[in-house]
Protein backbone atom coordinates (compact mmCIF):
# COMPACT_ATOMS: atom_id res chain seq x y z
CA UNK A 1 0.00 0.00 0.00
CA UNK A 2 1.11 3.74 -0.67
CA UNK A 3 0.25 5.10 1.86
CA UNK A 4 2.15 2.37 4.21
CA UNK A 5 5.35 3.36 2.22
CA UNK A 6 5.13 6.98 2.84
CA UNK A 7 4.71 6.35 6.81
CA UNK A 8 7.29 3.82 6.82
CA UNK A 9 9.46 6.55 5.03
CA UNK A 10 8.72 8.88 7.55
CA UNK A 11 10.10 6.85 10.31
CA UNK A 12 13.04 6.27 8.57
CA UNK A 13 13.75 9.83 8.31
CA UNK A 14 12.71 11.49 11.29
CA UNK A 15 13.87 11.31 14.67
CA UNK A 16 11.18 12.62 17.22
CA UNK A 17 7.48 11.43 17.29
CA UNK A 18 4.63 12.27 19.71
CA UNK A 19 1.88 10.12 19.32
CA UNK A 20 -1.85 10.12 20.94
CA UNK A 21 -5.24 8.64 20.56
CA UNK A 22 -8.97 9.24 21.45
CA UNK A 23 -10.69 10.58 25.02
CA UNK A 24 -11.48 7.49 27.10
CA UNK A 25 -8.90 5.44 25.19
CA UNK A 26 -9.93 1.61 24.87
CA UNK A 27 -7.75 -1.35 24.50
CA UNK A 28 -7.44 -0.83 20.99
CA UNK A 29 -6.25 2.58 21.22
CA UNK A 30 -3.79 1.91 24.01
CA UNK A 31 -2.41 -1.31 22.33
CA UNK A 32 -1.81 0.52 19.26
CA UNK A 33 -0.31 3.40 20.68
CA UNK A 34 2.35 1.45 22.93
CA UNK A 35 2.86 -0.94 19.70
CA UNK A 36 4.07 2.06 17.46
CA UNK A 37 6.10 3.37 20.96
CA UNK A 38 8.00 0.02 21.02
CA UNK A 39 9.04 -0.41 17.51
CA UNK A 40 9.78 3.56 17.53
CA UNK A 41 11.99 3.29 20.08
CA UNK A 42 13.68 0.18 18.71
CA UNK A 43 14.57 2.09 15.98
CA UNK A 44 16.42 4.60 18.50
CA UNK A 45 13.76 7.59 17.77
CA UNK A 46 12.67 9.86 20.81
CA UNK A 47 9.49 9.02 21.10
CA UNK A 48 6.42 9.88 23.61
CA UNK A 49 2.75 9.40 24.20
CA UNK A 50 0.26 12.01 25.57
CA UNK A 51 -3.55 11.45 26.49
CA UNK A 52 -6.31 13.13 27.79
CA UNK A 53 -7.54 10.89 29.51
CA UNK A 54 -5.48 7.82 32.00
CA UNK A 55 -4.69 4.58 31.12
CA UNK A 56 -7.82 2.50 33.01
CA UNK A 57 -6.84 -0.06 35.30
CA UNK A 58 -7.33 -3.02 33.41
CA UNK A 59 -4.92 -1.91 30.84
CA UNK A 60 -2.18 -1.52 33.53
CA UNK A 61 -0.75 -4.67 32.52
CA UNK A 62 0.57 -3.50 28.79
CA UNK A 63 4.06 -3.38 28.49
CA UNK A 64 5.50 0.26 29.58
CA UNK A 65 2.05 1.88 29.92
CA UNK A 66 3.86 3.93 32.13
CA UNK A 67 5.18 5.76 29.41
CA UNK A 68 2.20 7.58 28.87
CA UNK A 69 1.69 10.84 29.78
CA UNK A 70 -0.72 13.57 30.61
CA UNK A 71 -2.00 16.29 27.90
CA UNK A 72 -0.16 18.83 29.90
CA UNK A 73 3.64 17.39 29.83
CA UNK A 74 3.67 18.08 25.96
CA UNK A 75 3.66 21.47 26.20
CA UNK A 76 7.68 21.14 25.87
CA UNK A 77 7.93 19.16 23.42
CA UNK A 78 7.89 19.70 19.67
CA UNK A 79 7.71 16.71 17.38
CA UNK A 80 8.77 16.30 14.11
CA UNK A 81 5.95 13.61 13.53
CA UNK A 82 2.74 13.15 15.41
CA UNK A 83 1.04 9.77 15.08
CA UNK A 84 -2.71 9.79 15.93
CA UNK A 85 -4.05 6.42 16.56
CA UNK A 86 -7.96 5.10 16.48
CA UNK A 87 -9.45 8.50 17.09
CA UNK A 88 -11.70 8.90 14.04
CA UNK A 89 -11.61 12.91 14.54
CA UNK A 90 -8.84 15.29 15.14
CA UNK A 91 -11.28 17.09 17.65
CA UNK A 92 -11.36 13.48 19.90
CA UNK A 93 -7.54 13.27 21.18
CA UNK A 94 -9.03 16.16 23.30
CA UNK A 95 -8.99 20.21 23.13
CA UNK A 96 -5.78 20.84 24.75
CA UNK A 97 -3.50 18.25 23.08
CA UNK A 98 -5.14 19.03 19.57
CA UNK A 99 -4.35 23.08 20.43
CA UNK A 100 -1.09 22.52 21.59
CA UNK A 101 0.90 19.30 20.12
CA UNK A 102 1.97 20.37 16.18
CA UNK A 103 4.31 18.71 14.94
CA UNK A 104 7.08 20.87 12.86
CA UNK A 105 6.71 18.50 10.11
CA UNK A 106 3.42 15.81 9.94
CA UNK A 107 0.62 14.20 10.98
CA UNK A 108 -0.10 10.95 9.93
CA UNK A 109 -3.50 9.16 11.24
CA UNK A 110 -4.22 5.99 11.35
CA UNK A 111 -7.89 4.44 12.10
CA UNK A 112 -10.30 1.78 10.96
CA UNK A 113 -13.79 3.88 11.85
CA UNK A 114 -16.09 4.25 8.67
CA UNK A 115 -16.55 7.60 10.38
CA UNK A 116 -12.99 8.66 10.10
CA UNK A 117 -12.09 12.01 8.89
CA UNK A 118 -9.13 12.72 6.71
CA UNK A 119 -7.13 15.17 9.11
CA UNK A 120 -3.80 14.11 8.67
CA UNK A 121 -1.26 14.82 6.51
CA UNK A 122 -0.75 10.94 5.63
CA UNK A 123 -3.74 8.95 6.57
CA UNK A 124 -4.09 5.26 7.10
CA UNK A 125 -7.83 4.73 6.79
CA UNK A 126 -8.83 0.83 6.16
CA UNK A 127 -12.79 0.68 7.02
CA UNK A 128 -12.53 -2.90 6.49
CA UNK A 129 -9.95 -3.87 9.02
CA UNK A 130 -11.05 -4.75 12.53
CA UNK A 131 -9.11 -2.55 14.75
CA UNK A 132 -6.07 0.25 14.45
CA UNK A 133 -4.21 -2.90 16.04
CA UNK A 134 -4.68 -4.54 12.77
CA UNK A 135 -3.28 -1.97 10.32
CA UNK A 136 -0.52 -1.21 12.91
CA UNK A 137 0.12 -4.81 12.30
CA UNK A 138 0.14 -5.32 9.09
CA UNK A 139 2.30 -1.95 8.49
CA UNK A 140 4.77 -3.48 10.30
CA UNK A 141 4.54 -6.99 8.45
CA UNK A 142 4.91 -5.04 5.32
CA UNK A 143 8.59 -3.84 6.15
CA UNK A 144 9.08 -6.98 8.05
CA UNK A 145 9.81 -5.35 10.76
CA UNK A 146 10.10 -7.37 14.16
CA UNK A 147 7.51 -7.78 16.35
CA UNK A 148 9.17 -8.82 19.72
CA UNK A 149 6.96 -10.03 22.68
CA UNK A 150 6.03 -6.35 23.63
CA UNK A 151 4.44 -5.41 20.44
CA UNK A 152 2.51 -8.61 20.36
CA UNK A 153 0.77 -8.36 23.44
CA UNK A 154 -0.31 -4.61 22.91
CA UNK A 155 -1.28 -5.39 18.77
CA UNK A 156 -2.94 -8.77 20.68
CA UNK A 157 -5.16 -6.71 23.10
CA UNK A 158 -6.26 -4.10 20.58
CA UNK A 159 -7.49 -6.99 18.22
CA UNK A 160 -9.18 -8.74 21.02
CA UNK A 161 -10.93 -5.79 22.21
CA UNK A 162 -12.47 -4.40 19.22
CA UNK A 163 -13.65 -7.63 17.90
CA UNK A 164 -15.38 -8.48 21.57
CA UNK A 165 -13.08 -11.24 22.03
CA UNK A 166 -13.86 -12.25 18.46
CA UNK A 167 -17.32 -12.51 18.73
CA UNK A 168 -18.13 -9.25 16.49
CA UNK A 169 -18.78 -9.98 12.69
CA UNK A 170 -15.70 -7.70 12.23
CA UNK A 171 -13.58 -10.91 12.63
CA UNK A 172 -12.69 -13.55 10.02
CA UNK A 173 -10.06 -16.21 9.47
CA UNK A 174 -7.71 -13.28 8.90
CA UNK A 175 -8.58 -11.74 12.16
CA UNK A 176 -7.73 -15.09 13.98
CA UNK A 177 -4.44 -15.40 11.74
CA UNK A 178 -3.23 -12.16 12.88
CA UNK A 179 -4.29 -13.21 16.33
CA UNK A 180 -2.75 -16.89 15.83
CA UNK A 181 0.88 -15.12 14.65
CA UNK A 182 0.66 -12.29 17.16
CA UNK A 183 0.25 -14.88 20.11
CA UNK A 184 3.47 -17.01 18.54
CA UNK A 185 5.82 -13.80 18.20
CA UNK A 186 5.01 -12.70 21.64
CA UNK A 187 4.86 -15.85 23.85
CA UNK A 188 1.68 -14.96 25.97
CA UNK A 189 -1.25 -17.23 27.14
CA UNK A 190 -4.51 -15.65 25.49
CA UNK A 191 -6.43 -16.34 28.12
CA UNK A 192 -4.25 -14.24 30.80
CA UNK A 193 -4.91 -10.97 28.78
CA UNK A 194 -8.53 -11.72 28.64
CA UNK A 195 -8.59 -12.48 32.31
CA UNK A 196 -6.59 -8.88 32.86
CA UNK A 197 -9.08 -6.69 30.37
CA UNK A 198 -12.47 -8.39 31.56
CA UNK A 199 -11.90 -10.11 34.80
CA UNK A 200 -11.27 -6.93 36.92
CA UNK A 201 -14.79 -5.49 37.10
CA UNK A 202 -15.44 -3.47 40.41
CA UNK A 203 -17.78 -4.73 42.94
CA UNK A 204 -19.73 -1.20 42.29
CA UNK A 205 -20.01 -2.20 38.77
CA UNK A 206 -21.54 -5.73 39.71
CA UNK A 207 -24.11 -4.02 42.10
CA UNK A 208 -25.26 -1.54 39.66
CA UNK A 209 -25.64 -4.32 37.40
CA UNK A 210 -27.72 -6.01 39.74
CA UNK A 211 -29.83 -3.10 40.10
CA UNK A 212 -30.12 -2.64 36.12
CA UNK A 213 -31.18 -6.36 35.94
CA UNK A 214 -34.20 -5.72 37.90
CA UNK A 215 -35.54 -3.23 35.35
CA UNK A 216 -35.94 -5.69 33.00
CA UNK A 217 -38.83 -5.32 30.46
CA UNK A 218 -39.74 -7.26 27.07
CA UNK A 219 -42.64 -6.27 24.42
CA UNK A 220 -45.36 -9.91 25.08
CA UNK A 221 -43.37 -11.09 22.02
CA UNK A 222 -39.90 -11.37 23.82
CA UNK A 223 -37.98 -9.34 21.08
CA UNK A 224 -37.25 -5.98 22.05
CA UNK A 225 -35.73 -5.61 25.49
CA UNK A 226 -35.00 -2.96 27.76
CA UNK A 227 -32.82 -1.53 30.89
CA UNK A 228 -33.75 1.06 32.81
CA UNK A 229 -30.20 2.99 34.83
CA UNK A 230 -31.48 6.50 36.71
CA UNK A 231 -28.94 8.58 38.44
CA UNK A 232 -30.51 7.42 41.94
CA UNK A 233 -28.85 3.86 40.96
CA UNK A 234 -25.46 5.46 40.01
CA UNK A 235 -25.59 7.38 43.94
CA UNK A 236 -26.49 4.40 45.44
CA UNK A 237 -23.87 2.32 44.21
CA UNK A 238 -21.45 5.27 44.18
CA UNK A 239 -20.74 4.47 39.93
CA UNK A 240 -20.52 6.21 36.98
CA UNK A 241 -22.08 6.37 33.45
CA UNK A 242 -18.69 4.68 32.10
CA UNK A 243 -19.63 1.60 34.46
CA UNK A 244 -22.64 1.13 32.76
CA UNK A 245 -20.05 -0.46 29.36
CA UNK A 246 -20.89 -3.77 28.77
CA UNK A 247 -24.44 -3.83 29.68
CA UNK A 248 -26.63 -3.75 27.26
CA UNK A 249 -24.84 -6.72 25.12
CA UNK A 250 -25.59 -8.55 28.19
CA UNK A 251 -29.50 -7.77 26.85
CA UNK A 252 -28.97 -8.34 23.52
CA UNK A 253 -27.95 -11.75 24.12
CA UNK A 254 -31.58 -12.93 25.53
CA UNK A 255 -32.88 -15.51 23.41
CA UNK A 256 -35.06 -14.31 21.14
CA UNK A 257 -34.20 -10.64 21.47
CA UNK A 258 -33.32 -8.57 18.49
CA UNK A 259 -33.13 -5.46 19.80
CA UNK A 260 -31.62 -4.49 23.10
CA UNK A 261 -31.83 -1.03 24.80
CA UNK A 262 -30.34 0.66 27.39
CA UNK A 263 -31.47 3.63 28.68
CA UNK A 264 -29.14 5.91 31.18
CA UNK A 265 -30.92 9.20 33.03
CA UNK A 266 -28.46 11.61 32.58
CA UNK A 267 -27.74 14.58 35.18
CA UNK A 268 -29.80 16.89 32.92
CA UNK A 269 -32.90 14.96 33.48
CA UNK A 270 -32.75 13.98 29.30
CA UNK A 271 -31.75 10.12 28.32
CA UNK A 272 -28.96 9.01 26.98
CA UNK A 273 -29.48 5.63 24.67
CA UNK A 274 -27.47 2.46 23.58
CA UNK A 275 -28.97 -0.01 21.12
CA UNK A 276 -27.98 -3.76 20.01
CA UNK A 277 -29.17 -5.90 17.66
CA UNK A 278 -28.56 -9.44 16.71
CA UNK A 279 -28.40 -8.38 12.70
CA UNK A 280 -32.48 -8.31 11.59
CA UNK A 281 -32.97 -4.86 12.82
CA UNK A 282 -30.46 -2.11 11.89
CA UNK A 283 -30.19 -0.28 15.19
CA UNK A 284 -28.16 2.90 13.53
CA UNK A 285 -30.97 3.30 11.51
CA UNK A 286 -33.37 3.49 14.47
CA UNK A 287 -30.75 5.81 16.24
CA UNK A 288 -30.76 8.15 12.99
CA UNK A 289 -34.46 9.04 14.08
CA UNK A 290 -33.22 10.30 16.95
CA UNK A 291 -30.06 11.85 16.08
CA UNK A 292 -27.74 9.11 16.99
CA UNK A 293 -25.58 6.74 15.11
CA UNK A 294 -23.61 4.01 14.67
CA UNK A 295 -23.45 0.64 13.06
CA UNK A 296 -26.01 -1.50 11.89
CA UNK A 297 -25.58 -4.06 15.25
CA UNK A 298 -24.48 -1.44 17.48
CA UNK A 299 -25.57 2.50 18.00
CA UNK A 300 -26.81 5.20 20.30
CA UNK A 301 -28.36 8.51 20.78
CA UNK A 302 -29.52 11.00 23.25
CA UNK A 303 -32.97 11.92 24.06
CA UNK A 304 -34.37 15.13 25.17
CA UNK A 305 -36.92 13.30 27.31
CA UNK A 306 -37.29 12.26 31.07
CA UNK A 307 -36.58 8.40 30.95
CA UNK A 308 -40.36 6.96 31.03
CA UNK A 309 -41.27 8.57 27.83
CA UNK A 310 -37.81 7.63 26.09
CA UNK A 311 -37.99 4.40 26.98
CA UNK A 312 -41.73 4.12 25.18
CA UNK A 313 -40.71 6.12 22.48
CA UNK A 314 -38.06 4.24 21.48
CA UNK A 315 -40.04 0.79 22.05
CA UNK A 316 -42.72 2.07 19.19
CA UNK A 317 -39.92 3.06 17.02
CA UNK A 318 -38.20 -0.58 17.45
CA UNK A 319 -41.45 -1.97 17.08
CA UNK A 320 -41.82 -0.34 13.76
CA UNK A 321 -38.68 -1.42 12.66
CA UNK A 322 -39.21 -5.32 13.60
CA UNK A 323 -42.37 -5.12 11.79
CA UNK A 324 -41.13 -3.95 8.33
CA UNK A 325 -38.45 -6.47 7.91
MN1 LIG B 1 -10.53 0.79 17.39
Amino acid sequence: MDSFHSVLTLFEQNQSFAISTHVNPDGDAIGSELALFSVLKKLGKNVRIFNTDLVPKKYQFLPKWEAIENAEASVNFSPEILLVVDASSHERIGPFLKKCLIPTHATVNIDHHTTAEEFGDYNIIIPTASSTAEIIYKLFESADIEIDEACAVCLYTGLMFDTGCFRYSNSDSETHRIAANLIECGNFAPDEIYRYVYEHVSLEKIRLLGQTLNTLELTPDGKIAWVLITQAMFNETKTTFDDVEGFVNQIQAIENVEVAICVCELPDGNSKISLRSEGSVDVAELAAEFNGGGHQRASGCRINLPYTSAISTLVESAIRHIKTI
